[in-house]
């Protein structure tokens, strides 16, 4: 098999690389990492050697790189598909499918206003315009899917899929922040937050020590 590479950001602030390291991890994939802290004299170029569009998570497999998270999961499962990376149901698979995309293209107000910063603690911070509008969203995504498709596990569609990835900078995010939210959704947060690759992450997040003062407050 040729060897699979993921170039990611530093743990503490990169949610997107979070989420195919994460997804990766829960398949039992092997693979190397190569972390590159971001917004650092040299930072653009050290990405560009290995990232077309400048940016990080890229994935090398065999020296292919494979660009932008949600593109990286999805390369995977086609690459491995006897692992599970989506839904078995086709209705299932299509809310999956939806969610994703609509977390990897929206929800702009609390990126900007909540950046992922898995170290602070900066409860009730972050609730400006637009962003209880967002988190509505967002619990009613995780409260909808978790009750019509989640009996067979603790993830949104049972067993952990790419849309479980898609979502677990925003479980970070609302720990952070300590945005409230309801029984369903908070027993899927914990669920996600206890997973043994989601710890790896914040253990690995914990040790670093770089500070970036744009997403501290
Ligand atoms: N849509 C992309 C976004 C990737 C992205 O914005 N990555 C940030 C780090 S979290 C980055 O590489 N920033 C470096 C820069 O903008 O110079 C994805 O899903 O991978």
């Amino acid at each position: 098999m040729a060897e699979l590479t993921l170039v990611i950001g530093n743990k503490n602030y990169s949610s997107w690389s979070f989420r195919p390291w994460l997804a990766m991890k829960q398949s039992g994939l092997q693979f190397n990492e190569i972390r590159i802290p971001l917004y650092t004299p040299g930072t653009a170029e050290k990405i560009r050697q290995y990232s077309p569009s400048g940016r990080v998570p890229v994935l090398l497999h065999g020296g292919q790189p494979v660009w932008d998270s949600l593109a990286i999961m999805e390369y995977l499962a086609e690459e491995f598909p006897d692992l599970h990376w989506v839904p078995e149901d086709k209705a299932a698979r299509a809310i999956a499918r939806c969610i994703s995309a609509e977390i990897h293209s929206g929800f702009f107000k609390i990126r900007e206003n909540m950046p992922m910063n898995c170290r602070a603690r900066y409860p009730g911070k972050g609730m400006t315009l637009g962003v209880p509008q967002e988190i509505d969203r967002i619990t009613t995504i995780w409260r909808n899917y978790r009750q019509k498709f989640g009996e067979d596990g603790d993830m949104l569609f049972g067993k952990f899929t790419i849309a479980d990835a898609m979502y677990a900078p925003v479980v970070l995010r609302f720990v952070t922040y300590g945005v409230e939210v309801d029984r369903v959704c908070q027993d899927y947060m914990e669920a996600i937050l206890g997973l043994p690759a989601m710890q790896e992450w914040l253990k690995a997040a914990e040790a670093e020590e770089e500070v970036l003062s744009k997403y501290e407050f």
